[in-house]
């Protein structure tokens, strides 16, 4: 089992979120050093040395160090789905892993820029300093992503296929917090299907469901 991970990244950011639950989805231990924004960490000569980049989240796994979200939470599910008695977070499948994982580049190359406008609009902007032109502009190419997001989930219960799976974690991040921005949103029944069998993960309550900040 896990012995000596840790995790560097603030929980409410979204990239972070997604180590934090597929972690929780292996019910690994780790320990957890808050890192980003206003807990700095992330600029020191220390951090850099392990993520030039810079940013959040970071993994260190024994002498394994890693950056980029998409691939902690791979390495994660890869590294401990069997100990964890979890076989099914890394299915045997290269073709079902697949299925998953075009979904979580899609979530970081196609949705993710668009909508962190809409988010840090709304969410990270006093109301008198928002940007509606940008915010409404974006939202709407949101919008339309979801509707292809909605269509996939008519053919298939997860984005990662028959069953729950890593592919579902990024845009489930994401969701959370698009399902909670005041704004009118175009009736995706899939779409909010899929959420609601989202919530009902402890491991999603826990990691992802917290107040927006
Ligand atoms: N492609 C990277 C993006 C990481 C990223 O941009 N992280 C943001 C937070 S979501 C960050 O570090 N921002 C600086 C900060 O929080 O101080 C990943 O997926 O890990």
């Amino acid at each position: 089992m896990s012995s000596s991970i840790t995790i560097w990244g603030r929980p409410n950011s979204n990239n972070v979120k997604k180590a934090l639950w597929i972690a929780a989805e292996l019910g690994l231990k780790y320990k957890h050093v808050l890192a980003g924004l206003q807990h700095g960490v992330n600029n020191t000569p220390e951090y850099l040395a392990l993520n030039p980049n810079g940013v959040i989240p970071l993994l260190k796994d024994g002498d394994l160090v890693l950056w980029e979200s998409n691939a902690i939470v791979r390495y994660l599910a890869a590294e401990y789905a069997v100990s964890s008695g979890h076989p099914e977070l890394w299915p045997a499948s290269a073709r079902t892993r697949a299925a998953g994982d075009k979904w979580m580049d899609w979530t970081s190359t196609t949705f993710a820029g668009i909508y962190r406008d809409v988010f840090w609009g709304f969410f990270r902007t006093p109301e008198a300093e928002r940007d509606m032109a940008l915010i409404n502009g974006n939202l709407a190419k949101v919008n339309k992503l979801m509707a292809i997001v909605d269509a996939q989930l008519a053919k298939t219960a997860y984005l990662s296929g028959a069953e729950f799976g890593v592919g579902d974690i990024p845009l489930g991040c994401f969701i959370y917090t698009y399902f909670n921005l005041p704004v009118e949103r175009p009736s995706l029944p899939n779409l909010g299907r899929w959420y609601t069998d989202l919530q009902k993960r402890k491991a999603y309550q826990d990691v992802v469901m917290i107040p927006l900040t």
